[in-house]
């Protein structure tokens, strides 16, 4: 089946509850408040952010034929970037002097230290899963919500064909290294895995429940 597919199998519980997420359905239906989508466009915002050097971290790692793809992706991030400030002035939403929750903290400093510290394969697990939670995610948004939307360039822009052949890029990329890696990098693999997919459920509930810092 492939590594991807056999690691989507293995944490179904987690994804199902991601892609029942009442985020995603709220979204979809068009019954979320505005308070809570801006909650997520400004956290969102900052994450794509720190994608950015994420990817660059992985291009000294990558083999060569990965370095003109993932140099594409860092112009994909930028381009994406204008469309959260331009949907923002839409909307009416203050992207400025936004500082990251607390789940959106923790998520950005594993991206970096998973960029940093882990080998090209596992850093490039947590890319793709992150990557494939977007897809899943705003192809469920896509089911329903109405294209005129203000919010609908948002699904256009994952979970359109465009994203969806590449995130299945990424998925041979990722299944291709899987099945040249040993069995204490597959496992490393498979932990990185399951906690990106916690990271992207925690990420629709930091958004829905608009989540602060503990004890503050
Ligand atoms: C993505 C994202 C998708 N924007 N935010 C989270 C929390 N997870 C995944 O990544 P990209 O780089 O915006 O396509």
């Amino acid at each position: 089946m492939g590594f991807c597919n056999d690691q989507l199998e293995r944490v179904r519980p987690i994804w199902d509850r991601i892609l029942s997420h009442r985020f995603l359905i709220g979204t979809r239906d068009g019954t979320i408040g505005d308070e809570v989508f801006a909650t997520w466009m400004r956290q969102d915002y900052l994450f794509v952010e720190a994608a950015v050097p994420f990817i660059a971290i992985l291009i000294p790692k990558a083999p060569s034929k990965h370095v003109e793809p993932l140099t594409q992706t860092i112009a994909a991030l930028h381009k994406e970037l204008e469309l959260f400030r331009e949907r923002a002035a839409v909307a009416g939403v203050d992207l400025s002097g936004t500082e990251p929750s607390f789940t959106n903290h923790a998520y950005i400093q594993f991206l970096l230290a998973s960029g940093y510290r882990e080998s090209y394969p596992c850093a490039y697990t947590v890319f793709y899963t992150a990557e494939k939670a977007y897809y899943d995610s705003w192809t469920v948004v896509k089911r329903g919500l109405d294209p005129t939307s203000i919010w609908y360039p948002f699904v256009e822009n994952w979970a359109g064909q465009d994203f969806a052949d590449y995130v299945a890029f990424l998925q041979a990329n990722l299944d291709e290294m899987a099945g040249r890696s040993g069995a204490a990098e597959l496992e490393r693999m498979t932990e990185l895995f399951e906690l990106t997919a916690k990271y992207e459920l925690a990420f629709w509930e930091m958004a829905s429940v608009g989540e602060g810092w503990p004890g503050t």
